[in-house]
Parts: C-alpha cells; structure tokens; sequence
C-alpha cells in the first residue's frame, strides 16, 4: 500500500566472481553453480545494475554488506527479484540473510522467499502480490493470530493463483510445512538452504541460526509442483512493527542426481570471501568518486533507467 515504484537494477558480473569458488571445498560434484541466480557483493556494477536481479520498493543496496529490503522503520517494502527464471529440474537455493533492529518486543513483519510464476509485482504478502501461483515460504517474525508455536516462525505455502495469503493467521490455513526458528536478532551468520526436486516432486528447506554448518530441519514437502519457470523473489516488508531485512547473498546451483541431496546436511558453502568482491569494489569506487557503500541514494537515476530495463 505504500509501496513506492522507484525501482533500482542490479548488475551482475559480480555474480560471476563467486560462484565459482562457492563450492570449491564441496567434494559433491553433484552441485553446479548458477549464476544466473546467485546474488554477491557488491550486488551492482558501474551502472548500478546486476545483469541477473533487479530490484525495487524500498530495497536498499550497501555494497559491501547486502541488500536491505526494508530499513528498521515504518511501512516498508522492498523486493529482490532474478530476472530470469529457473529453468532447471533439481535445484539447492543457499541463502545468508539477517533479521534485526532496535525493536525488543515489537517487531515485524518479516520476508518472503519466492519461486513464483510472477515476479516484481508488489503487494500484501511480505511485500509481494497476494494470489500468487507458486512457492511462498515466509520468515514471519510478528504473530498477527493466535498461534499454537512460537514465533519467529517458518511457514510454506503453494498458491494457486486464486488462493488468498490468511495474514490473520500468519498463513496458517495454507500451512504446507514449517518450523519455528530463532532467525531474528543473531549475531552468527543465518542462512536458508532450499531444495528442490521436480523429478521427485519433493522440496527440502533447513535453516543456520547457531554456528557455521550447522543446519536444522525446518520441513520436507512431498508432491511439490512448482511452476515450470518460476521466478526467485525475496521480498519484506513493515507496517507498524519493522525490522531490518537482509539478503546476503545467493548462491544457486543445479542438482545432477537430485535425490541424494535431500536430508543431505553438508554445508557447501565456506564463509563468503570478501577478497572475491574487493578488487571490483575498489575499482567501483573509483569510477564513482565518493561513494560511501550505500547506493540508495540513486533512486532518480533508476527512474531513468527504469524504461530501459523493461523488456
Ligand atoms: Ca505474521
């Protein structure tokens, strides 16, 4: 409802830096990085876009850091998005993000993490559209029901295009699968690790809170059809309760065998490695001058740029 259209690109030659080194300790040649839907630092280019992600709303980009979808503040919403859609069968979504702000008791709303039909159309949901078609699976931090768990709280749902998000009910009637976990306010690394499989129609998502490569079951789905190109979003917002949201980074990859990754509790990625980003960053900075990390500020050279983008 407040959301504004001011939209930011992304570049993502960055991407390219990463994603290669990502899984070099991984032993499991099963896992083949995709670029086209991995994320890193500094998240832009010298054109302030990423090749492969836009995003929008209230999304902020720190370079060095991550991308903000909602500042610890009122009526926010951001949103991150690939521009292109997942065209592969098997597929591990390892995500870093972090929850946080001043709040002690209240704060909210939390994000969503999107493989969707849609993409970019903000809403209701987390920042997104309501009556979505696909995957939402919703890190909720503020209870608007009554709830038999606690909260911070993990929930799937499928959408069929028709179906309504029961905010009331933090998503409760439409409950694929969940789990309650203690994501907000760390201060160890939070990360998601989604996988999915269309040959065997099952969907795996565990969760890092505590200590590195440490991962906890939050669900596994069976029967999963997702649409056959969806979209990868995250998305936040706040209304009155708010918080920081942030995205990290993304690292996709494909599965060649996908079965033998589910209930697999390895972790593929080592601590992102700031050297992969540096040299660019340095080298952005000296294109762009002074320059302090924080590139919101180049909302009306994104307006410009909007008209351009859309294709
Ligand atoms: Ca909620």
């Amino acid at each position: 409802m407040l959301f504004s259209k001011k939209r930011f690109m992304l570049g993502a030659a960055v991407a390219l830096l990463s994603a290669t080194t990502v899984f070099a300790q991984e032993d499991d040649d099963n896992l083949q990085p995709l670029r086209t839907h991995s994320l890193y630092m500094p998240y832009i280019d010298q054109d302030l876009q990423n090749r492969w992600f836009d995003f929008g709303g209230d999304a902020l980009i720190n370079t060095n850091r991550h991308v903000r979808l909602t500042q610890d503040m009122p009526s926010q919403s951001g949103w991150l998005w690939s521009r292109l859609p997942l065209e592969v069968s098997n597929f591990q979504i390892e995500f870093e993000f972090a929850v946080g702000g001043k709040g002690d008791n209240l704060f909210g709303d939390g994000f969503a993490v999107w493989l969707t039909k849609e993409r970019a159309e903000p809403g209701p949901v987390f920042g997104s559209r309501d009556h979505f078609e696909g995957l939402g699976i919703f890190f909720d931090t503020y209870e608007n029901g009554r709830s038999p768990h606690t909260f911070p709280y993990v929930l799937a749902m499928m959408g069929d295009g028709r179906t309504k998000y029961d905010n009331d009910n933090d998503g409760s009637n439409n409950k694929l699968g969940g789990c309650e976990s203690n994501f907000r306010g760390r201060t160890e690394t939070t990360k998601g690790r989604l996988t999915y499989s269309r040959d065997t129609s099952s969907l795996n998502l565990k969760i890092q809170t505590q200590f590195w490569d440490q991962w906890d079951d939050c669900f596994t789905l069976q029967d999963i059809k997702l649409p056959e190109l969806p979209y990868l979003g995250f998305t936040a917002h706040t209304g009155e309760v708010h918080d920081n949201h942030d995205i990290v980074s993304v690292t996709t990859s494909t599965m060649v065998k996908a079965p033998q990754l589910l209930g697999h509790t390895r972790n593929t990625a080592p601590p992102p490695s700031s050297k992969s980003g540096l040299g660019w960053y340095l080298k952005f900075l000296a294109i762009s001058g002074v320059f302090v990390g924080v590139v919101a500020v180049a909302y009306n050279m994104s307006k410009k740029s909007n008209d351009m983008k859309r294709f």
